[in-house]
């Protein structure tokens, strides 16, 4: 694949007014447009300061200009970088003179594309720049910073080097069939099978976390009406962003607050109380919380302290047994007076609190991190995606597959060819291998301009 040879551009600052806005040009004709724009152009990485200039000699604006050239640049082709007044006007104005000099308006990642394509970045890191844009917390921020600077890449890389040699091991056996069987009885591989198994489970769990790192957990509040759905958001949002009344059937729609817990970003639905009603609207609610359930990622079943889980309760729960994980929220225990506590129940945890008063609010809080797995700023913690995921799962039960055939039938050939499999979905997290739909997915995700 190659980056097009036309001339990419884009206003790479946010929509809107600010102090200062920037036009960003990429591609061969960034010379002609930094001579045409501006008089001549800037000797590389140095800042200057210029009229910018439109068909007719005209001043659209003036302000700093910035030239990089190829190879050395971000994403290895010429680039040219106008620092104007932030106005959305005069950036207009900037962009329309720069497309009319022959470049055309960037899609969403293509300045960002095109380092992966010239091979400045592989995918995991081009993904960390829309990672590290995006990022809801800190943490998150510096996670990403890592997986852009490589961390997770190298990770990936080191298994993949692990699984070409193992390959190489086997397929050199194969070469020989006189020797196959010795060859593969040899405990050394064995051992460099289990090794490698052992490296993929570690760097699942690190990639689990940092997709948890990157997109957080959804969190979805359900339950009868009036038993503290919306207190419960409000307690753990420390805002009074849902309506809280004592009359049954207020939420009606899906209300969305988002938190962190030590830099683990929460996506907090609260849903309308579950019930047969004859209310439109109210019904539509109930509908709306079902799907909310259905996608969540933990689910909290609010019931009151005074009533436990009801049979209304448990005719809920079986349907989100498959999907989710499950904590039992009995609420208002100021009205029951049992203390605030975590504990195992029939169906899964369960914590005792009031959300109206917070006791054990903290104790909801440390159960979210348990059953999320989360393990608070890990050191070395970098962000992921589910794709990642995804890839070292399938690389982790094909390696588990070659490991079988080794013990159990020594077929040399079915080894080999789920060694090679392994190597191909290590390979789609860097980019190694990848297809085209896979790249316009990953890059039409990013922001114009980046
Ligand atoms: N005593 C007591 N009342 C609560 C508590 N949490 C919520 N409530 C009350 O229960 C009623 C229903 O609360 P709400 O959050 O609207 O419930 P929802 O319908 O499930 O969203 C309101 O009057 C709240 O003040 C609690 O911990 N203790
Ligand atoms: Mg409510």
């Amino acid at each position: 694949m190659e980056a097009g040879d036309d001339t990419i551009a884009a206003i790479a600052t946010p929509p809107g007014r600010g102090g200062i806005g920037i036009v960003r040009v990429s591609g061969s004709g960034a010379e002609f447009i930094a001579e045409s724009l501006l008089g001549s152009v800037p000797a590389p990485r140095v800042a200057v300061y210029r009229n910018f200039y439109d068909a007719g000699g005209q001043i659209i604006d003036s302000g700093i200009a910035l030239y990089f050239s190829s190879p050395h640049t971000f994403n290895g082709e010429n680039i040219l970088e106008l620092q104007g007044h932030g106005g959305p006007v005069v950036m207009d104005l900037l962009l329309a003179r720069v497309l009319e000099l022959g470049a055309r308006q960037a899609q969403p990642g293509e300045f960002s594309q095109r380092a992966f394509i010239n091979g400045k970045m592989d995918l995991a890191q081009a993904e960390a720049v829309a990672d590290l844009i995006d990022s809801a917390t800190a943490t998150a921020a510096r996670g990403a910073q890592r997986s852009l600077a490589g961390d997770f890449s190298r990770e990936v890389r080191a298994l993949t080097r692990q699984v070409a040699e193992l390959r190489a091991y086997v397929e050199a056996a194969i070469d020989f069939p006189e020797e196959e069987i010795d060859f593969l009885a040899d405990e050394i591989l064995l051992q460099r099978l289990e090794v490698l198994a052992e490296k993929l489970t570690q760097t699942l769990a690190s990639t689990q976390q940092g997709v948890l790192l990157r997109e957080g957990l959804r969190v979805v509040i359900a339950g009868q009406p009036n038993v503290g759905k919306s207190s419960l958001l409000n307690a753990l949002a420390g805002s009074d962003a849902a309506i809280v009344t004592h009359i049954p059937g207020t939420t009606r729609d899906l209300l969305r607050e988002q938190i962190h817990l030590d830099g683990m970003p929460l996506h907090i639905i609260d849903t309308a109380g579950l019930r047969t009603t004859a209310d439109v609207i109210e019904q539509q609610g109930i509908h709306r919380a079902r799907r909310a359930i259905a996608d969540a990622d933990v689910l909290l079943l609010v019931v009151e302290a005074t009533a436990g889980i009801t049979e209304i309760d448990r005719d809920l729960l079986p349907e989100c047994e498959t999907v989710c994980r499950r904590i039992v929220v009995r609420n208002k225990i100021d009205l029951t007076g049992e203390p605030a506590a975590m504990r195992t129940g029939e169906s899964g945890a369960e914590i005792a609190l009031s959300a109206k008063h917070g006791e054990g609010m903290d104790l909801l809080r440390e159960c979210l991190k348990q059953q999320a797995g989360y393990e608070q700023g890990g050191e070395g913690a970098f962000t992921a995606r589910r794709r990642h995921l995804d890839a070292l799962r399938r690389a982790e039960e094909h390696v588990g597959v070659a490991r079988e055939c080794l013990q159990g039938s020594r077929a040399g050939e079915l080894m080999a060819e789920d060694l090679r499999a392994a190597q191909q979905a290590l390979g789609e997290i860097t980019g190694e291998f990848s297809n085209e739909d896979l790249l316009d997915l990953v890059f039409s995700e990013f922001c114009i301009g980046k």
